[in-house]
């Protein structure tokens, strides 16, 4: 099964997605997603530049050596462009072996360690009575865990809040640079701990919270907001204090029990093995898109197993459906699997582009049994949208000083 061409496709159903798609000689096809939100072109030229030309003649059922020959192979190790391309060309040739053998990827890992897979949802609100309508709303279609997040009252932003804005994309699209937004440690501090005492008080202990902090707290003020919301038992406080520095966790982990997650932005095993050694955290947020695909996923999530880790993988709307699939396979075997973020299937310029093997029922992703990832992508519907350049947010001080976002 020799690779014959390589295609990469960056389009913009509802929002921008880059797609992998390796031809083999033997009739087949296998899809990756190499989406890197906000800077996508970045990743289209590693790929069409650097990696296909390697990659041509290469036998695609050698997964493992094709990504050693990448990784080792570019002489500069990791970073996000790189690894977000090998990503889109692991995840398409689990894809295509899956296709060859007629099996679906979770087979190929070992088979499934169960039958469905838990997901969180988000509530997002302007005031703490909307954040708490629209977290009834889900317990309403099942979900059995809910991210919370809320405007901060006297902010005139708030990471997760859209204000008027269709979704997520909307609000980086409509601006032509970076929007920015605003940020004041000491209000939101203030703030969070009441919108879950409200969340409890009104919805019980049944259902499970979490929270996304978005990386914007030393590990000191991280333990404040950990103690401050002990009494409400969240599943996971999410992104609490950024991981460059790997000791932030264990400093955070001495001053609260409330269980820590992170690593959407990891793109290696490197970044995560002093926070899984030290068991420092409890849920690793790894995503197959940006962190080296299955292979690596598949490595990290064993190497977690060891310390009592689960994983639960980063599932915003700008991973592709095929990044998605990804996870849904690697939920279905991995015995440590915690739980999978879950924002819905996209509107209908997306599921146009993307049939996906996922079904989402009372709080549970079910996978069908599709060989390969199970994912298709309609090229002549993708080639209706085309890229549109976009943006993340920024954060700032109200004194000027950039802050993250
Ligand atoms: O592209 C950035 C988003 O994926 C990120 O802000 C979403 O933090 C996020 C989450 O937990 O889904
Ligand atoms: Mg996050």
């Amino acid at each position: 099964m020799k690779i014959k061409d390589i295609q990469v496709y960056v389009n913009c159903p509802d929002r921008n997605f880059v797609t992998v798609r390796i031809e083999t000689d033997n009739g087949l096809y296998g899809l990756g997603d190499a989406t890197l939100n906000g800077r996508e072109l970045a990743v289209v030229a590693y790929l069409v530049e650097h990696i296909k030309p390697c990659l041509i003649g290469k036998d695609a059922h050698q997964i493992e050596d094709i990504w050693q020959y990448l990784y080792k192979g570019a002489y500069w190790r990791r970073g996000p462009i790189t690894i977000t391309a090998i990503s889109g060309i692991d995840m398409a040739l689990w894809d295509l072996k899956g296709k060859a053998a007629g099996l679906p990827v979770y087979q190929l890992l070992g088979g499934k360690s169960r039958t469905k897979m838990k997901v969180y949802g988000h509530a997002n609100g302007n005031t703490i009575a909307e954040t708490l309508d629209n977290l009834g709303k889900l317990i309403g279609q099942g979900y059995e865990a809910v991210r919370l997040q809320c405007a901060i009252p006297g902010l005139s932003s708030t990471y997760g809040i859209l204000k008027g804005e269709k979704d997520y994309f909307e609000l980086q699209r409509n601006r032509p640079l970076p929007p920015e937004q605003a940020w004041d440690t000491n209000k939101y501090l203030n703030f969070i701990p009441e919108l879950f005492r409200q969340a409890r008080s009104k919805y019980g202990e049944e259902i499970e919270l979490l929270h996304d902090v978005h990386s914007r707290l030393s590990p000191i003020e991280a333990g404040r907001l950990g103690k401050a919301l002990e009494p409400y038992h969240l599943l996971f406080l999410e992104d609490a204090v950024t991981a460059e520095n790997q000791a932030n966790y264990r400093l955070l982990r001495q001053t609260t029990v409330t269980p820590l997650a992170v690593g959407e932005t990891f793109n290696s095993i490197w970044d995560a093995k002093e926070l899984i050694e030290t068991q420092s955290i409890d849920y690793l947020r790894a995503a197959a898109t940006h962190a080296g695909g299955i292979t690596a996923m598949r490595r990290m999530a064993d190497f977690a197993a060891l310390y009592k880790v689960r994983t639960a993988p980063h599932g915003p709307p700008d991973i592709s459906p095929i990044g998605h699939a990804a996870h849904a396979h690697l939920n279905s075997w991995a015995p440590n699997f915690g739980i999978q973020e879950f924002v819905g299937f996209g509107g209908a310029q997306m599921t146009a582009v993307f049939r996906h093997p996922l079904r989402f029922e009372e709080g549970y992703l079910h996978l069908n049994d599709s060989p390969g990832l199970g994912v298709d992508f309609v090229v002549e519907e993708a080639e209706k949208y085309p890229y549109k350049r976009s943006y993340l947010p920024v954060s700032r001080l109200g004194d000027g000083t950039l802050w993250d976002w």
